[in-house]
């Protein structure tokens, strides 16, 4: 132990840690193969010896927490660590399988950073000096501190923020009972645009997929095979096997695009024009389902006249596809129909026009009658439907009448309250309008990291009298805040109930909470104590906020605990239901929305122009890899292990023309940063475009293993939002590459 350790002061400094030869353990290297059973058990042995059993050896059914899809884990513990983590053969989304991050979950019980006390910022923020304390300590002053800044500057002036997780609930019964209406979701950095488009085309957020049945499916960005949803991931390569046939708009050559049938390299922000084409030649061919569109679809007649315009030949020119290949796209699709969709994606945060491309994706799979047939779209996603669960009494929230700083509803009437934009809260307290804010609470998340222009966010954090973060480790954000409140991480804790279909699932604790960590539901209900609004918080400790969840079912929490879930009605009849509901205005697909008319908007899907790089520069494309999540998880030894660094891929010409070799030092630039990273020359993208992986360039020195691994693409992203859906745009930013 260290003088710093051994005293209540705790500074992080530059120093990396040694890499701790894990290799050793398992020669296999950096393949799949090389996560391995010894491989894990070297590590939890090595750091695990801290940890005390709540169960004798044996098995704990849980989920996974490496990334929100949320998969059935089953836990093996020895002598008080755990050993191995499983897929629970019976939760939907696992099936029995982790992806490789499900897998080192280890990695991030038994991270050496990992926050082990409270923690106060002594130092300036971003120095790296904080004082260890009590949790009552903590607990007193983050309380004290809201409650200052809600006399002084009424409770709005509290950002919350969050990205999704099993306790959300309490999450927002502490803002609610606070009384502030600033609340923050991932969201618009997500899935704004589809969800958007979505609930306005059909009438509910996200369709769901039938891949058992299916013979053809487009994705537009959508990489299933490293942007893992571990049972669709599943679900692809079997539909795969099976012979469907797969095709990949994608301006990289992804590792989807590499299994599909066919790769459509198309130009970045232009899926709209191949959407729209696709729309033209259906409607002018009439290869659509006449009964679906007459029977469930409005705005049939305004989407033929809009789309009468946009030919092949005319996308070609935006989309840089061929017109005769969109033709055969476009038959190949109706005549698969409807066993087929167009798959409505995720992340689809690229451009401003993303929105209208998600609509248009919408209104194909709808003329072609893609809906609640085998093999195409489904009315429901499945999540959370099904189960009534029994909830902690809520007495009425005081009455908010602020404005919300995200400008949603009011500027931004389409994106839903509980989508909201992220990004906005940042920007509003840069502005101080329509107010100032003074604080932010954020739980689970890294917004300076994920949410584009690090410095504006940084500026941002500089204006703010208060910064609280609960985290596992010291991400970025926690080391710009003020208080660090240290979670037990998802081995260690209960969490709410997860509910699928017609089953609920349990996260139970398969160790006890290494360090001074604690579980969430412990954690909101002192604040809430604390801040005197005991009333929103009636549980006494986990188990009894899970029994209380459990009270309507037929089911004791120790038979929950041993099996990881209940299922409350059996029959799956795998029948699709003759009568279809849409949830819009019009109780039809709204080919042509009757809310985006209404705000005179025009209703339809249509053209909207992207904006393009100059000659000298790149598209920067942005996105995942499947030994990461996100931003959170590059101090996981394990995962550094496999994928510690993301060099910017570049087109072989266009790095021969700038004198580029593979593993080359480059300069990345764009209009607000400049980057040096490593060049990965490959023939896998677009000349026109460039590619990094996102969530490292960590600025934290907390984090020794992440600490400057990589660079991060925040520091070069403008921040563009589509006012309409609330979303991002990831790929409208345009970099300069150059030799270093
Ligand atoms: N392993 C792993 N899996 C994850 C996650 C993770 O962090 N790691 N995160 C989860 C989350 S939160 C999300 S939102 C999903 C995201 O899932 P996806 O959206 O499938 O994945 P991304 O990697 O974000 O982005 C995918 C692709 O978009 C392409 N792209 C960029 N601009 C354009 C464009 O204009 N047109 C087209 N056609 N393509 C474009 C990029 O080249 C990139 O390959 O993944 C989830 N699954
Ligand atoms: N450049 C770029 N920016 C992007 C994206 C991109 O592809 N490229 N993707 C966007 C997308 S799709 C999304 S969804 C967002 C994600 O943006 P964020 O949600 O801000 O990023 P994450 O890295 O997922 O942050 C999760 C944090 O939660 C912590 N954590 C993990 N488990 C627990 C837990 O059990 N308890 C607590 N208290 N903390 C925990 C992790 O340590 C991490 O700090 O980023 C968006 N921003
Ligand atoms: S997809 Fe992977 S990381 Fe996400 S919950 Fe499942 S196993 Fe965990
Ligand atoms: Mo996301």
């Amino acid at each position: 132990m260290s003088k710093d350790e051994r005293d209540d002061i705790v500074q992080y400094s530059m120093s990396r840690r040694k890499f701790l030869g894990l290799s050793a353990a398992g020669a296999a290297g950096a393949s799949l193969t090389g996560l391995g059973f010894d491989k894990l058990q070297a590590y939890a042995a090595k750091h695990g010896d801290v940890a005390k059993t709540t169960i004798p050896d044996g098995e704990v059914h849980t989920l996974c927490e490496m990334c929100v899809w949320r998969c059935g884990v089953i836990a093996k513990v020895r002598d008080g660590k755990i050993t191995k983590l499983e897929g629970n053969p019976d939760h939907p989304h696992s099936r029995g399988k982790l992806c490789p991050r499900g897998q080192a979950g280890l990695g991030m019980t038994y991270d050496p950073d990992r926050v082990k006390t409270p923690l106060i910022r002594v130092g300036k923020r971003g120095e790296g000096k904080f004082r260890k304390v009590t949790w009552e300590e903590a607990l007193d002053y983050t309380a004290a501190r809201m409650n200052e800044l809600k006399e002084k500057y009424g409770a709005e002036s509290m950002i919350f923020s969050t990205t999704h997780n099993l306790i959300q609930q309490q999450f927002e019964n502490l803002l609610r009972a606070y009384g502030s209406p600033n609340y923050g979701t991932q969201r618009g950095l997500c899935f704004n645009a589809m969800i958007t488009a979505n609930s306005l085309t059909w009438g509910l957020d996200e369709p769901g997929r039938d891949y058992t049945d299916t013979d053809y499916v487009i994705y537009t960005g959508r990489n299933l095979m490293e942007a893992i949803s571990n049972s669709e991931t599943q679900d692809l390569v079997e539909a795969l096997a099976k012979g469907a046939k797969v095709v990949v708009l994608d301006p990289r050559f992804t590792k989807t695009a590499a299994r599909a049938t066919e790769w459509v390299p198309i130009k970045p922000g232009n899926d709209l024009a191949f959407y729209l084409a696709m729309l033209h030649e259906i409607i002018k061919n009439d290869w659509y389902d006449h009964e679906f569109v007459e029977e469930y679809t409005h705005g049939f007649d305004q989407l033929a006249e809009e789309v009468r315009q946009y030919t092949p030949e005319w996308a070609e020119q935006r989309c840089d596809v061929p017109a005769e290949n969109i033709r055969r796209i476009a038959r190949e699709f109706s005549v698969a129909a409807p066993r087929a969709f167009a798959h409505p994606n995720w992340r689809t945060s690229n451009f401003e026009n993303s929105f209208q491309t998600e609509r248009a994706i919408a209104a194909l799979n709808a003329i072609c009658g893609c809906w609640s047939q085998p093999g195409s779209l489904q009315p429901a996603a499945g999540e959370g439907e099904g189960v009534e669960l029994g909830g902690i009494p809520q007495p009425p929230y005081p009455r908010v009448r602020a404005l919300r700083l995200d400008g949603v509803p009011w500027q931004h009437p389409v994106v839903p309250l509980k989508l909201g934009i992220f990004q906005k809260n940042r920007d509003a307290i840069l502005t101080g309008k329509p107010y100032q804010a003074h604080g932010w609470f954020i739980y689970r998340q890294n917004p300076l990291s994920s949410i584009s222009d690090r410095r504006k966010t940084l500026e941002a954090f500089s204006k703010l009298d208060f910064i609280v973060t609960i985290d596992i480790i010291m991400n970025d954000t926690a080391y710009y805040s003020d208080v660090i409140l240290p979670e037990a991480t998802y081995l260690e804790r209960y969490d709410p109930l997860m509910v699928m279909e017609d089953s609920v699932f349990i996260r139970q604790p398969v160790i006890k909470p290494l360090f001074d960590s604690k579980p969430g539901l412990w954690i909101f209900q002192e604040i809430g104590k604390r801040l005197g609004l005991e009333k929103y918080f009636q549980y006494d400790g986990e188990e009894d906020y899970i029994t209380q969840q459990l009270k309507p079912l037929d089911v004791t929490l120790e038979e929950l605990k041993n099996k990881g879930y209940f299922t409350v009605v059996k029959e799956h009849t795998g029948e699709h239901s003759e009568e279809l509901h849409f949830g819009t205005k019009t109780g039809k697909v709204e080919l042509s929305s009757t809310v985006l008319e209404q705000l005179g908007m025009k209703g339809v899907p249509h053209w909207q122009e992207p904006m393009t790089p100059s000659e000298n520069q790149f598209y920067l494309l942005t996105g995942k890899v499947a030994t990461h999540t996100q931003f959170a998880t590059q101090n996981n030894e394990y995962l550094h292990d496999l994928f510690p660094e993301n060099p910017l891929w570049i087109n072989t010409k266009e790095a021969e023309k700038r004198g580029i070799k593979n593993g080359d030092d480059i300069y990345v630039e764009s209009e607000i940063g400049k980057v040096k990273t490593k060049a990965y020359v490959t023939e896998g993208i677009r000349p026109d475009s460039v590619f990094m992986v996102a969530g490292f360039g960590h600025v934290s020195k907390g984090l020794r293993t992440a600490f400057n691994e990589g660079v991060s693409d925040s520091d070069l992203h403008i921040s563009y939002t589509d006012p309409v859906s609330g979303s991002q745009a990831l790929s409208q930013t345009f970099v300069k590459v150059y030799k270093a």
